[in-house]
């Protein structure tokens, strides 16, 4: 005997689908929690999974000896692209554990010491761009901060530059990946017979895959040919690692997959963290006055350092309490490795499925209070204070995200610089509204610059 999970009114085959948004599935599970509790099971066209969104659960499934990362339904759609990479791989893959380890030292804190020059190079060239606005200019957030993060991954991992700043439209590569993940999602939403009849989506979904695995072999290729010149980037390390634990190197078909999962998990996920702190700061005007105070303080009229970007603790804190209210990778799921017990009181069968609503479980109130909807950056003042399994924008254990690091210094360097040069103006009285692809976004946000300080 065993209590039974809350769940939704369903509808024959469809499941509960048709009480969920299809543009904001990730909301629409936010609000089901809130009626539902911290736990409820829905039905989808042939699957169940069951939304954990509190702490106490949340530490039950990030339980690695009971639980492992499930590559659901969309991410198997995304392997048609991003193949056994790191983030659609199963951890039983061989491939997984290789690439793991060959890679890990590229994304460690030293690591950052090596991109840190080059990712100077391309928040200039954003800083150079607000900075030649005229006043009433309108600055689109997320489209810039897209341009960035995806050159700057582009030129630590692979030397290759979009040059996104120097274009009108985005890079060609980058609405073949963006098409290619939304025709991932829409396969998943669809019905068996429903999907048969998408030829031309199909066609569009193959040319795309092309396009992409054309651009990244000819990189591979030429890197192999010409060698790296000195180059320390991730396409090199990629090209020379070796398993310590096997002596096995990386393949040229999974060092192409790698590329295209860097490619994809490193820039949606950064720029919507920038565009969402932006979007936090000019809403608390306090918070924005102590940054850019901290700001003036350690970096002056200096391009930042690495150093300098480590001392910019207060920056940081506003990039974690950020992750904290609209975390951009906002869940992960996992499966039961054998039947077991949660919370001591739900039978779970082996291969049974949990997906984590991180932005719910980021509103427990147990651990955050009742004011968990109000931003307080110092709420990160102590990391110690913070229980481990009430924060997870990063994901959990062995499967948790390799390019953390990649992504905080990269921010706090961007934001840091951000607040030196502008002053920010919320010259619409923007009104949130998340836009959901495989990540979140502040979507519509528009501002205006005025410079603090002479041009770079
Ligand atoms: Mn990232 C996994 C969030 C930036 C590369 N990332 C994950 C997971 C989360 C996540 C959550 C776990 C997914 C799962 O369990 O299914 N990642 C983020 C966020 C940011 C981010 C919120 C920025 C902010 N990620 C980056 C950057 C890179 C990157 C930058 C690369 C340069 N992430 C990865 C890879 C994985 C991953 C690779 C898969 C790791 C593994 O399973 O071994």
């Amino acid at each position: 005997n065993t209590t039974q999970f809350p769940q939704p009114k369903t509808y024959g085959p469809l499941g509960s689908l048709p009480i969920i948004d299809k543009d904001k599935p990730l909301q629409s599970f936010m609000k089901l929690a809130r009626e539902l509790g911290p736990i409820f099971q829905f039905q989808f066209p042939g699957r169940i999974t069951t939304f954990v969104s509190s702490a106490v659960l949340a530490k039950e499934i990030c339980d690695e000896t009971r639980f492992d990362k499930k590559v659901g339904p969309a991410l198997q759609k995304v392997r048609a692209f991003g193949g056994d990479g790191l983030f659609t791989s199963e951890t039983k893959e061989p491939n997984w554990k290789k690439a793991h380890n060959i890679l890990l030292p590229s994304f460690s804190q030293q690591a950052m010491k090596g991109y840190h020059a080059k990712m100077v190079d391309l928040a200039a060239q954003l800083i150079q761009k607000w900075a030649r606005l005229n006043p009433a200019d309108e600055i689109d957030v997320p489209e810039d901060m897209t341009r960035l993060t995806l050159d700057t991954i582009g030129l630590c991992g692979f030397n290759y530059r979009f040059n996104s700043f120097y274009r009108e439209t985005t890079h060609p590569f980058v609405n073949s990946m963006v098409r290619a993940l939304d025709e991932a999602m829409s396969q998943t939403q669809r019905l068996g017979i429903q999907d048969k009849l998408m030829i031309k989506s199909k066609k569009q979904f193959r040319e795309d895959i092309q396009y992409m695995f054309s651009l990244v072999d000819e990189l591979i290729a030429d890197r192999k040919q010409n060698g790296d010149h000195g180059e320390d980037d991730l396409l090199s390390h990629m090209l020379k690692g070796v398993d310590p634990e096997t002596g096995a190197s990386l393949d040229d078909e999974n060092i192409r997959f790698q590329i295209i999962t860097f490619l994809i998990a490193g820039h949606e996920t950064t720029s919507g963290l920038l565009s969402f702190a932006i979007y936090f700061l000019m809403n608390n005007k306090d918070k924005l006055k102590k940054a850019q105070q901290e700001v003036d303080e350690v970096l002056g009229d200096d391009v930042p350092d690495y150093k300098q970007v480590k001392k910019l603790k207060y920056v940081r804190m506003v990039l974690n309490e950020t992750l904290r209210l609209w975390p951009t990778a906002p869940s992960f799921s996992v499966y039961a490795k054998e039947d077991t017990m949660l919370d001591g009181k739900y039978n779970v069968k082996k291969d049974d499925v949990f997906s984590l609503l991180i932005p719910e479980l980021h509103r427990d109130p147990s651990v955050w209070g009742d004011d968990v909807e109000s931003f307080i950056p110092e709420r990160f003042e102590d990391l110690e204070s913070i229980p481990y399994h009430a924060y997870k924008p990063f994901g959990n254990g062995q499967r948790a995200c390799i390019g953390q690091q990649f992504a905080l210094h990269e921010a706090t360097l961007v934001l840091g610089m951000v607040l030196q040069h502008f002053d920010l103006i919320d010259h619409e009285k923007y009104q949130l509204e998340v836009k959901e692809t495989l990540t979140l976004k502040p979507d519509g946000l528009t501002m205006r610059v005025s410079p603090r300080k002479k041009a770079l």
